[in-house]
């Protein structure tokens, strides 16, 4: 533990742009725990792991950077950082490939999904990024972990990492915990209900953008694939519906039976539309505020700066450890 406070960590990688997916999932919960020390990175090393334009890349970071801001972590209360800022974490993601084992990682359903979808990329990076993700957690000797349910998987691998690296060296990681709500966990496609909401999904209609315009989240919820029925409630082929009632769940806190007395009889119009309404209200203060942040490019420059200096210090101290565990010259 750092300064005997639980050491809270999580990131997003700047693959394109957020979505409420990202914003439900995990960055809406990163401001949750006042009394940790919280670190969150901009994950631009994971992002090459699929082949990116450099100055969207570089673009992108900057954008996550401010939106972590406009979601509200403070920067002088949390640590904020871009990843390949602080080298450390390649340096242990390196150290931890040759502690993680090529049947586990062939195992990793993001890399299944991922090789299918970039099949003429199939990189090693791909393969080995849950790796990658466990020196982000382990380097910072993390407790908690707050993530979406897709990344549920990597996290026990990260544990095992950890156990097993401890295992043969003694006591170096702390094992870490996941930080996983347990309301609209998975936010899905608003065209195939099926499938994760992705921010690289290429189809813009399927995905609701934090920074999208009111008047564009209501055009994409209002064209979002449901079903022949007319009642607002979950079932058997209504995974449309019980995604828009998660979303819906999720902006305003009422239960699925508050939800479907209130729409009792008023159809799926009615309902997309203050699905659409509630979205657009909890987003808009988000986008103003990020708005603001990307004016003054130098002061996220100096964010930058100081968050990849206060995590370098931590980062150091775990892998001057490391390297007299592992028998580096020291
Ligand atoms: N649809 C989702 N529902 C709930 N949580 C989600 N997360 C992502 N999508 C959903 C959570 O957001 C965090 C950021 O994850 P990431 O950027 O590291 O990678 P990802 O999970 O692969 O996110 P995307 O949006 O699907 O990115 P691409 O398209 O680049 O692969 C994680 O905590 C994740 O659980």
């Amino acid at each position: 533990m750092l300064d005997e406070k639980k050491v809270v960590l999580s990131g997003i990688q700047p693959s394109g742009n957020l979505t409420i997916g990202n914003y439900l999932g995990a960055l809406r919960n990163f401001d949750a725990f006042p009394d940790c020390k919280c670190i969150y990175c901009v994950a631009d090393l994971h992002a090459i792991t699929v082949r990116q334009v450099p100055a969207e890349l570089r673009r992108r970071t900057y954008e996550t950077l401010a939106l972590y801001m406009a979601c509200g972590l403070d920067p002088e209360k949390n640590i904020l950082f871009v990843q390949s800022q602080v080298p450390a974490h390649a340096e242990l993601g390196w150290v931890l490939d040759c502690y993680s084992m090529f049947g586990e990682l062939s195992r990793m359903t993001q890399f299944k999904d991922k090789s299918q979808h970039h099949a003429d990329n199939i990189n090693a990076g791909l393969f080995t990024y849950p790796a990658l993700m466990a020196a982000d957690i382990l380097l910072y000797q993390t407790d908690l972990v707050p993530v979406g349910i897709d990344q549920k998987q990597h996290l026990e691998l990260a544990r095992n990492i950890a156990e097993r690296f401890n295992g043969i060296y003694g006591d170096t990681f702390t094992v870490p915990d996941g930080y996983i709500p347990t309301t609209g966990m998975k936010i899905m496609s608003l065209c195939d209900p099926t499938s994760k909401m992705s921010k690289s999904d290429p189809n813009p209609n399927a995905v609701v953008y934090i920074l999208d315009e009111p008047e564009v989240i209501l055009r994409k919820f209002k064209r979002a694939v449901t079903d022949s029925g007319t009642e607002v409630c979950r079932g058997e082929g209504k995974e449309g519906i019980a995604n828009l009632m998660n979303i819906y769940a999720c902006f305003t806190g009422k239960s699925d039976d508050e939800i479907s007395a209130e729409f009792d009889g008023r159809g799926y119009g009615a309902f997309k539309q203050a699905v659409g309404e509630a979205a657009a209200e909890c987003l808009r203060p988000i986008r103003e505020q990020f708005t603001r942040l990307m004016a003054d490019k130098a002061y996220l420059e100096e964010v930058m700066k100081k968050g990849a200096d206060q995590a370098a210090y931590y980062a150091r101290k775990t892998m001057s450890k490391v390297r007299r565990k592992v028998g580096f010259a020291l």
